[in-house]
């Protein structure tokens, strides 16, 4: 950190101990992964000091915003609509973590096969060390896979300011509708919380700036569809799980930035891994920050990631939103048609999300899809196996693993990639 930042965690009630180590090891494993890259574009520097200022700069920004009297938001699933917490003066921010911490403390409360993404969030908690979640003045939960909703009770044990969105299942006129009226029933919570009541103003306001750093993003995964790629599958990941906790409008100007530079590599032909190495496609579950394991070692195997079919990628901000509705009424129609189309493997049955596969290993030419699955994720380990056959008869090579934070398993997996690379190429 380039300041001292120790007196406002430990006014958040960070245990300062264990959060310095926890930045040492974040540190650390940045610079081991993002630094010994070769040839990475210069505005991919934005995003190595907005690393660098995580859990400094940003949460000093979010606490000024808070004497300003703006509230903050936390979130752990891309359904919590950013457009609506806008449009009430409110920051949203994204609180699920990619490292196991306190796992003796989290498994006191959870079940020992528990998803890593759900312990980590309460191992966070339990060990006091996000700053993030320590300034939200709301947290919402939403009842997703069992996992997170059975979390969600315990967390409320932990937590005061917990509010829990009830979500479909199944993509049906009564799903459509459950949705509607917990996004009409979120929209009062926010409203009440800040004091702000949404005008069409306000929610054309809040529309426009996602849709802005939606734009960016789309803008960069168009150019990871050159040859040969103009930047590495781990730089890409790394600006879309910074979607989830920068300022929008600095991170829309920052993607579109790296944007500009890229356009001009792709015109020399100038490219981050060799224009034969063999494209990857990423599929399944979120990979949030610091959960960089699978993408270093595919991208230390030989193989490039050209894209991410996750919620941390495509699955959580393709789409914009229509933006020309006269009342507040038809700009939340447009935001439920927009956020209805996410195909969670929480939906049954799913078929979007096996076609939405199938036509980005087209877009982006991909020669294979690695399936990832967090051990103990039912919905999306399930779902691995139909989207392995529907690849399989399409003659597209599909690797299924599932693994967890710990890195016990590196080698192995290190092993099962480089095999995938070798029949690739
Ligand atoms: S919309 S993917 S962000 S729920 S990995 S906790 S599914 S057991 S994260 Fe998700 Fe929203 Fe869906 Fe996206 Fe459960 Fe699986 Fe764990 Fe998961």
């Amino acid at each position: 950190m380039s300041q001292n930042y120790h007196q406002m965690w430990s006014e958040l009630g960070l245990n300062l101990d264990a959060h310095d180590a926890l930045l040492e090891v974040l540190g650390k494993g940045y610079g081991d992964i993002f630094l010994t890259q070769k040839n990475r574009p210069e505005g991919m520097q934005y995003f190595d000091f907005v690393m660098s200022e995580v859990h400094g700069l940003r949460i000093k920004e979010l606490l000024d915003e808070k004497v300003q009297g703006r509230k903050i938001i936390g979130s752990y699933c891309v359904f919590v609509p950013e457009e609506i917490v806008l449009a009430a003066n409110a920051t949203l921010i994204g609180l699920c973590s990619g490292a196991d911490f306190a796992v003796e403390d989290v498994e006191q409360l959870l079940p020992r096969n528990t998803c890593s993404l759900i312990k980590s969030s309460f191992g966070f908690k339990l060990g006091k060390v996000c700053p993030y979640l320590e300034s939200a003045d709301m947290i919402v939960g939403e009842n997703t896979c069992d996992g997170k909703k059975k979390a969600y009770e315990t967390l409320n044990k932990l937590v005061s300011n917990l509010y829990v969105m009830d979500l479909p299942q199944v993509k049906s006129a009564q799903g459509r509708a459950l949705l509607k009226a917990e996004y009409y029933r979120f929209k009062d919570a926010v409203e009440q919380l800040t004091g702000k009541n949404i005008t069409v103003d306000s929610f054309k306001a809040g529309i426009k700036t996602v849709n802005e750093k939606r734009k960016a993003i789309h803008r960069l995964s168009r150019l990871r569809k050159a040859n040969p790629a103009p930047i590495s599958g781990l730089d890409a990941l790394l600006a879309n799980q910074v979607f989830f906790y920068d300022n929008p409008q600095r991170f829309a100007d920052s993607v579109n930035k790296i944007c500009d530079e890229l356009e001009k590599r792709i015109e020399q032909k100038q490219g981050v891994f060799p224009d034969n190495a063999p494209r990857i496609l990423i599929s399944g579950c979120p990979m949030a920050v610091p959960n960089w394991k699978l993408p270093w070692i595919v991208e230390t195997s030989g193989a490039v990631i050209v894209g991410e079919e996750s919620c941390v990628g495509e699955r959580g901000t393709r789409n914009l939103i229509d933006d020309s509705g006269n009342s507040v009424d038809q700009l939340m129609e447009a935001i439920i048609d927009r956020y209805f189309k996410v195909d969670c493997a929480i939906f049954t049955p799913n078929p979007d999300r096996l076609n939405h596969i199938e036509e980005m290993v087209k877009a982006y030419n991909a020669d294979g899809v690695i399936h990832y699955g967090l051990q103990f994720c039912q919905p999306y380990i399930m779902e691995s196996y139909p989207v392995e056959k529907a690849l399989e008869r399409k003659n597209i090579p599909i690797l299924r693993l599932e693994t967890d934070y710990s890195m016990e398993d590196v080698g192995q997996l290190k092993t099962r990639v480089e095999a995938f690379v070798e029949q690739l190429g």
